[in-house]
């Protein structure tokens, strides 16, 4: 880590290859089923699934400090397909200090879900140049609709970190699901939106 945050106190620069979403220089976190069985709505699709283990995203992370000042900054880029009728996804995440962040989205298609912390849930429809502000006290979920992989740059601040809890244990107001007229972000609880 020494050299690495030593790094970050000086200027530099990373590649960033738009048509693969890789980030140079960086460490590569992967997400698999394995890693998240209860974000799925479909438990009979998850439990189908497992033994194969789909590769549901990639985190390509810059080693920058989570300290006051720095920006930390990162590409996802999450594999196509489905578990059940719901699209492969990240976990999604609060901040543990509220701060916005900025997605650029590379490549594919899907939706930014968000929701506050009052409960009101928001999508949007992202593709290729999309560029995303998730204002603070938002938590975001990126969800992949398309046939090819989705890829996004994102940038926030080094204090903000990331708060798992609230959303593996209660999700998102909304999901984002296959339907006879494609896909759709659809209300996941009741009484909520
Ligand atoms: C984005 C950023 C990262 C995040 C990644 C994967 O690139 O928000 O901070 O780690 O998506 O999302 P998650 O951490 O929710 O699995
Ligand atoms: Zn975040």
């Amino acid at each position: 880590m020494g050299e690495t945050t030593l790094a970050a106190n000086l200027p530099h620069q990373r590649n960033l290859a738009a048509a693969t979403g890789v980030l140079g220089g960086t460490r590569l976190l992967e997400r698999r089923l394995s890693d998240m069985p209860r974000y799925y709505l479909d438990q009979n699709s998850v439990l189908a699934r497992l033994a194969e283990n789909p590769l549901i995203y990639q985190v390509y992370d810059a080693p920058i400090p989570e300290e006051p000042g720095h920006l930390c900054h990162c590409t996802t880029v999450i594999k196509p397909g489905r578990i059940g009728d719901e699209f492969f996804m990240t976990k999604g995440h609060h901040h543990r200090v509220d701060a916005a962040e900025v997605y650029y989205f590379l490549q594919g298609e899907g939706f930014l879900v968000m929701e506050s912390r009052d409960g009101t849930a928001r999508s949007l429809a992202v593709s290729s140049g999309s560029v995303a502000y998730i204002p603070p006290g938002w938590a975001h979920r990126t969800v992949n609709t398309g046939a090819g992989d989705l890829g996004f740059y994102a940038v926030w601040p080094g204090v903000a970190g990331h708060d798992y809890a609230s959303i593996e244990a209660e999700g998102f107001g909304l999901r984002v699901l296959a339907t006879t007229e494609g896909p759709r972000a659809l209300p996941a609880r009741e009484g909520r939106s």
